[in-house]
C-alpha cells in the first residue's frame, strides 16, 4: 500500500513537513532498465525499540552544534549494507523486531525537463520516507517495490534521505503475528533514484492475447501530460511494429498477430521487446507462452504439463539473511535445475525481481504468492485493502516475466465466512488486473471420503483454477508409510497441487529410517509420498517443502534446529540431504517420460 504525503494530513502535522511534499506515483515497471542512479551502499543507522525517532525528529538529520539539544548523530552513528536486512548484518540485532532510522545523503543535479522518482524494492515492513527533512511518503508491506515522485523536493546539490522501516508484528498486518519464518527487517532490495522525461512509459503489457497464441496483445501506459501522444511496441525478431495512439489518461491498447517462439522450461526463449514514445523508450526481454487448464490438466503452450517443483523462501544460501541479489538467486534456482524441476513455488511473499527475471532466463515456471498466512485479520477493511495492494503491486512488477504461470492468494487459512469472503473477493481482483495467469491458493483443510481417501472440499475451491494442498503425512500426522494408499479429490473438477509435503532433517545426522530428524527418515518419507504422487495419476504436479532450510523462531531444537526449520533438501550451508537425491530420481524419470 502506498500513500502520497500529501494525502495524509495527519503525518504531515507531525512529521512538521509542509504542503510541498510529493504526490506518490504509480509503480514503474522496469527500474534496472531505466536511467537509474543506485543509492545502495552503507546507511547510517540508529536503531529505535523505544519509538523515539519521530517525537526526537530524526527525519531532520540534524547534527549537534551549539546549545540546541540533538540527541542523535547520523554522521556517527553505525553503519548497514543497502540493500540487506538488519537480523543478519549485526548480531546484537538478531532477533529484533523493531523500528530502525536510516540515512544517507546523496547529491543531484537538476535537468530541466526531467523528473525524479525515489524507488525503494522492498523495505519490510512498514517505511516512511523524508526527503530533506519532509515526509514524502509512506509503504505498508514488507516484499513489493514502490515509488515516490520528488522532482519538487529534490535540492540542487546535497539531499539528506531518512527512512524509518518498522518491522514490529501486527495482527492486522500481512503477514500477521505468526509466521514459520523469520521476518527479516530493514530496507532489503535495491533503492534508486530514477531520472524520466516529463511524459514517460510508466508501463506496459506484452503477452499473447487470453485464448488466442496467434495474437500478442497488451497495452501501454503513459504519466504525464499524456493524452493523445503515439507509442510504438516493437519485437524486432518478429518484424513487430505496432503503432497507437494514447487516450486521455496516457493509456494505449494493441493487439497484433504474431506467432513468437513459445517460451517453455525446455526452451525458455525471450524476445528484445522495445516500448518507445513521448520521448521515452524502454527495452525488455520478453517470452510468449499460455497457460490454461482443462479439467484436473494444466496446459502450458496447449499441453498437459506435470509440475515438477519445490517451495523455497527467500533466503540467502550461505551467508544467511534475505536474499536479493542475482547470486543468491542463481544459486538457488541452479539448486532447483539440477533437482530436475521445471516449477518453482516462491513461498510465502513475493520474491525480488532478480529471481522472476533469471527464472524467465533458466525456464522454471513461478507460483508468486503475497503473504495471507494463516489467521488473518480477515474482518478487517485495511487489511483487505493491504492484501489488493500487495497483490496489485506483486501483478505489476512482474506482469511481462513468462515464467510466472499462479497468482497465489495464500497459505493454510482456515474456512470462515469472512474469510471466504475476503479471498473470494481478492480472487476477483487478481483476475482484474491479469486475466492471463491462473489463480491458486495453498489449502490445508479436508475431508475423509472413505478409507484413505480425501477430498478438499475448502469452499476457496470456487474461486481457483488451481488447487494447492499442503500436506504433511508422517511429520505432523500419521506415518509416512500412509501416504502410499492415500487419494485425493476435490469436488471443483480442477487440478490439484500438492503444494507441500515434508519434514526436517539435520544435515548430516544419520541412524534409522525410523529415526525423526536424520537424512534417512526424511528420505522415506519423500519415497512415500512419491508413492502416493505415482498412485494419483490426477495429481498435476507438486512443491515439496522446500528447497533449503531456513531461519524460524519457531524452531528452537536444541542441536538440531537452532532455530531453523530443517525441511530443506540442502542445508542453509548448500549440504544435500539424501533426499535431494531421492526427488531428484523421481523428477529425472518423470522429465524423460513426458518427453
Ligand atoms: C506449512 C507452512 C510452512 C511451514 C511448514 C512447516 O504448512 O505452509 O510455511 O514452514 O508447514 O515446516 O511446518
Amino acid at each position: 500500500m502506498r500513500k502520497a504525503a500529501a494525502k495524509f494530513g495527519i503525518l504531515l502535522l507531525i512529521a512538521g513537513a509542509t504542503a510541498a511534499a510529493a504526490e506518490s506515483s504509480n509503480l514503474i515497471a522496469n527500474v534496472s532498465r531505466r536511467s537509474v542512479t543506485s543509492l545502495n551502499g552503507t546507511w547510517h543507522v540508529i536503531v529505535d525499540p523505544y519509538e523515539n525517532g519521530l517525537g526526537g525528529r530524526y527525519f531532520e538529520d540534524k547534527k549537534p552544534a551549539g546549545d540546541e539539544l540533538v540527541e542523535y548523530d547520523f554522521e556517527h552513528s553505525p553503519t548497514l549494507n543497502v540493500p540487506g536486512d538488519w537480523n543478519s548484518q549485526r548480531e546484537d540485532l538478531l532477533f529484533y523486531e523493531g523500528r530502525v532510522w536510516y540515512e544517507r545523503t546523496f547529491e543531484h543535479a537538476k535537468h530541466a525537463g526531467k523528473r525524479l522518482f525515489l524507488y525503494f524494492g522492498a523495505v519490510n515492513y512498514r517505511a516512511r520516507v523524508y526527503l530533506n527533512g519532509r515526509l514524502i511518503g509512506e509503504h505498508e508491506g514488507g516484499f513489493t517495490p514502490f515509488n515516490f515522485e520528488i522532482t519538487a523536493a529534490v535540492a540542487e546539490g546535497r539531499n539528506s534521505l531518512v527512512v524509518e522501516a518498522d518491522a514490529t508484528r501486527r495482527a492486522d498486518a500481512i503477514p500477521a503475528s505468526n509466521t514459520d519464518w523469520w521476518n527479516y527487517g530493514g530496507v532489503t532490495r535495491d533503492v534508486a533514484l530514477i531520472e524520466t522525461p516529463d511524459t514517460f512509459i510508466q508501463d506496459y503489457f506484452v503477452q499473447l492475447a487470453k485464448g488466442n497464441p496467434g495474437e500478442v496483445a497488451g497495452w501501454v501506459q503513459l504519466d504525464g501530460a499524456a493524452a493523445a501522444r503515439t507509442v510504438t511496441v516493437e519485437i524486432p525478431e518478429i518484424g513487430l511494429t505496432q503503432t497507437v495512439q494514447t487516450d486521455a489518461g496516457g493509456r494505449a491498447e494493441f493487439r497484433a498477430p504474431a506467432t513468437p517462439r513459445l517460451w517453455s522450461p525446455e526452451s525458455p526463449k525471450l524476445y528484445r521487446t522495445i516500448v518507445a514514445g513521448a520521448g521515452d523508450r524502454v527495452e525488455d526481454e520478453i517470452g510468449f507462452r499460455t497457460i490454461a487448464v482443462r479439467g484436473g490438466e494444466i496446459l502450458l503452450n496447449g499441453k498437459p504439463v506435470f509440475l515438477r517443483g519445490i517451495s523455497m523462501h527467500e533466503e540467502a544460501p550461505f551467508r544467511g539473511g534475505r536474499a536479493f541479489s542475482f547470486d543468491d538467486d542463481g544459486t538457488l534456482l541452479g539448486w532447483a535445475k539440477e533437482l530436475g524441476c521445471n516449477f518453482v513455488r516462491l513461498a510465502h511473499y513475493p520474491h525480488n525481481e532478480n529471481a522472476i527475471r533469471l527464472a524467465d532466463r533458466m525456464g522454471l515456471l513461478l507460483w508468486s504468492e503475497i503473504p495471507l498466512y494463516w489467521d488473518m485479520a480477515w474482518e478487517n477493511p485495511a487489511t483487505y485493502e493491504g492484501a489488493e495492494g500487495q497483490m496489485r503491486d506483486m501483478v505489476a512488477r512482474d506482469h511481462n516475466r513468462a515464467s510466472v504461470i499462479f497468482w497465489s492468494l495464500s497459505n493454510e487459512t482456515t474456512p470462515a465466512p469472512a474469510r471466504n469472503a475476503f479471498l473470494k473477493n481478492l480472487s476477483a481482483f487478481t483476475r482484474q488486473l491479469d486475466d492471463t495467469r491462473l489463480v491458486t491458493s495453498a489449502m490445508n483443510k479436508w475431508e475423509d471420503a472413505g478409507r484413505n481417501a480425501r477430498t478438499l472440499s475448502d469452499p476457496l475451491g470456487e474461486s481457483l483454477d488451481v488447487l494447492g494442498i499442503n500436506e504433511y503425512v508422517g511429520w505432523y500426522s500419521g506415518k509416512p508409510e500412509d501416504a502410499d494408499t492415500l487419494s485425493w479429490t476435490s469436488p471443483y473438477g480442477k487440478p490439484l497441487v500438492i503444494s507441500e509435503f515434508g519434514g526436517d532433517a539435520q544435515a548430516g545426522l544419520h541412524g534409522s529410517i525410523t529415526s525423526r530428524w536424520t537424512e534417512e527418515y526424511q528420505a522415506g518419507l519423500f519415497q512415500h509420498q512419491l508413492t502416493m504422487i505415482r498412485n494419483n495419476p490426477q495429481i498435476a504436479g507438486m512443491s515439496p517443502w522446500l528447497l533449503m532450510d531456513f531461519r524460524s523462531p519457531r524452531r528452537p531444537l536444541a542441536g538440531i534446529q537452532d532455530y531453523y526449520n530443517r525441511k530443506g533438501l540442502l542445508s542453509d550451508r548448500g549440504q544435500r540431504k539424501a533426499a535431494f537425491y531421492v526427488l531428484q530420481k523421481f523428477y529425472h524419470e518423470r522429465a524423460a517420460s513426458q518427453k
